[in-house]
Parts: structure tokens; sequence; C-alpha cells
């Protein structure tokens, strides 16, 4: 018997060769792309392992960090163009579907732009033509190869309201449509993106329909949303998540599911009296030396269920990209707290793909 199975077993390698490995972008290609955000080491080429990875599951990146105004445009005369020159090359030269992250967003945001030499915030003329120059300069240089911008980046807090932003406190309301209108302006192809978290609450839902529907009244071009989709073991609640989807979709735009990644490690109550103890800092760090087999289970059926939402709203989402490629990349291994060992991407630390992915 057994040797008629093993006879069998050659047989098959002979006739079929071997297995075939699963490549994402090809699982998913008739649904959406498959990106990822890449960071320093990918685009200079030193994370040997994790290029490997990228060129062979990926068909879309996004710029991780070199893309933000403090590392592209230090000081107002001073642009680095260097590291980001290098991932849109990286993504031509493996036919990659390229986002550009992000043109305005309040966070790493370059100590000058907002800032005259007094330290008084500047004038609302003078933040619009410094987001013009920015804009125009960024979006220009990249004219026809990066494929859509984030041009906002985070813009609507939980409640709905306008997160209170130096954007905000200068231009009101206007920073987002002048933002859309130079892009546009810059590189009138580029799909141009709102991108925000926590898009499954009813509060940011509701304001960014009517920021959509406003951008649109006003002729001005917005081609999608992006639902970053950081997730934990207990957020978001899918049906929210999905109710915005649906939301965002029936104003017509495109959605994204933009920075997908989903901790392992559950949401600890910070208290002051606890801080110091042994047992909260494991609290903080259960997983250090792996995660239990129970909770990778569940952490799988989990991501999963996300996928499985993707896909059934397949024909309103165009891109599906995660924050980082495998586990050791990600930004939530230093946050809430830096130095943990979290398991939050689409492959593990010995660039495995996760279970999930093996059911498509
Ligand atoms: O992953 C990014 C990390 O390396 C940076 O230190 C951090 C700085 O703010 O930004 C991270 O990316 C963020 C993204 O640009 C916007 N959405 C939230 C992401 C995670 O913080």
């Amino acid at each position: 018997m057994k040797r008629i199975s093993i006879i069998a077993a050659l047989a098959a390698v002979i006739s079929c060769g071997a297995p075939e490995e699963k490549v994402l972008k090809d699982t998913f290609a008739d649904k959406f792309y498959i990106g990822a955000a890449i960071n320093e080491a990918e685009i200079r080429g030193t994370d040997v392992e994790g290029v490997e990875l990228l060129k062979k599951h990926f068909s879309s990146i996004v710029a991780e960090n070199c893309m933000k105004s403090e590392e592209i445009h230090p000081e107002e005369n001073v642009y680095n163009f260097e590291l980001a020159d290098k991932f849109v090359e990286f993504g031509e030269a493996n036919d990659m579907f390229i986002i550009g992250h992000c043109l305005i967003w309040h966070s790493q945001l370059a100590p000058w732009f907002v800032y005259d030499e007094k330290g008084d915030f500047v004038t609302p003329e003078v933040l619009k033509q410094r987001m013009k120059d920015h804009i125009t300069t960024i979006v220009t240089r990249y004219k026809g190869r990066v494929d859509g911008w984030d041009v906002v980046n985070e813009a609507i807090v939980e409640d709905g309201s306008y997160r209170n932003s130096p954007f905000y406190q200068i231009l009101g309301e206007e920073f987002i449509p002048l933002a859309f209108q130079y892009a546009h302006e810059a590189d009138p192809d580029a799909e141009l993106y709102l991108n925000d978290y926590g898009q499954n609450v009813k509060g940011r839902r509701e304001t960014y329909v009517k920021i959509i529907k406003d951008l649109q009244a006003r002729g001005l071009r917005i081609d999608g949303i992006g639902m970053q989709a950081h997730m934990g073991m207990d957020y978001p609640d899918f049906g929210e998540f999905e109710e915005s989807l649906l939301a965002f979709a029936g104003t017509g735009v495109n959605v994204m599911i933009t920075e997908w990644d989903m901790s392992a490690i559950p949401t600890v109550n910070t208290g002051a009296n606890v801080a110091d103890t042994e047992e909260y800092k494991k609290a903080l760090d259960p997983y250090a030396d792996g995660l239990p087999a129970e909770v990778s289970a569940e952490w799988n059926a989990r991501m999963k269920a996300s996928m499985d939402l993707f896909l059934k709203h397949a024909d309103k989402i165009t891109r599906v990209t995660a924050w980082g490629v495998s586990d050791g990349d990600s930004w939530k291994n230093d946050w809430p707290v830096e130095g943990r060992t979290d398991y939050p991407l689409l492959f593990d630390r010995n660039l495995e793909m996760k279970p999930f992915l093996k059911e498509y």
C-alpha cells in the first residue's frame, strides 16, 4: 500500500510539477490590486527578502514615509527627492500601481510649513501659496508616474468634526478643496484620494460623505476614499465598517483599503498605578516569545472575515493595501508603546504567508 502511494505521489509530481505556490496578486487579480506600504530598506534594496516578497506578491506600492512633508520637503527651499525617486523607480520597474502618500497631513509635518519667522501661524494667503508650491512641485515631478495620491490624510476626528490641525485653524474647511485643486492642476491624469483611519465610525462616515459630495459639486476631481483599516482583535465592528464602505461607494467614488493590518495584542487599559508593574509590562507585550496557537487561529479567522468582506464588495474596492510586508516591519511593534512583538501583517517574521490567505 505504502509503495503504491509513494509511486502515485511521484507520478503526480512528475505530471503536474511541484504544487503551485500561491501568488497573492494573481489570486486577487480580477478583484483588486494587492498593495503594500514600503519602507526605506525595501526601497534601497537592502532588505533583499522583503523585496522578493514585494515583487512576487504585490501589484501596488505606497510610500510608508518617504513622501511625507517632513521627509520630502524639510525646509521651505529644500526638497529631498532621493528616496521618493527610488520608490517610484521601484514601482515602475515592477509594473506596480504606485501611490503617493501623502500631500497634506498634520502629522510628520515639516516644521516650517505653517509658521512665520516669529513662530506664529502664517496668514491664509501664505499657507495657500505654500500648499500650492509643495503640492505642485511634488506632483509635477512624478507626473504620469505616480498613479494616485493621498491628497489629504486624517482630516476628520471621530465625532465627525474637522481635526483642529494647523491647516484647519488657518484655512478652515477650504484647505481640502484647495489641496485637491492644486493636485489636479499639477497632474490632471492622477487619481486623487481622501484617506483616514477609524472610517467605520458614524461621525467620520457622515462628514466624509459630505466632503466627497462637496468636491464633486464644485467639479473637483476625487477618485476615491481610503479606509485605512488598522484593525485589532476587537475593533472595528465589521457591520459598521461595511456601512461606511457602502456609504462612500454610494457617492460614486472608489473605495480603497489603504493601510490594512490587525494587531494581535489585546488593548490594555493604561492606568498610572499599574504602569510600573511587571504584570503591566507583560500585558503590553504578551507575545514576545511567539504567538499562541489559539490567538493565531483567532487572528486568522478575523483577517479572513475582513478579506471576505472586501471580496463581497470587490465591485466597489479597487485596492487592498497592507501597511507593510512582514510582521517585523510593522509600525505596530512600536505603537502604542515601543519595542513590542506584534503580528499584524500578511507575512510572518519567517516570511511565510499567513494561513488565512492560503484559503483563497
Ligand atoms: O508606518 C508609519 C511609521 O513608520 C511612522 O513612524 C508613522 C509616523 O506618523 O507613520 C506611520 O504610518 C502612518 C500613516 O502614514 C498614516 N496612517 C497611520 C499610519 C500608522 O501610524
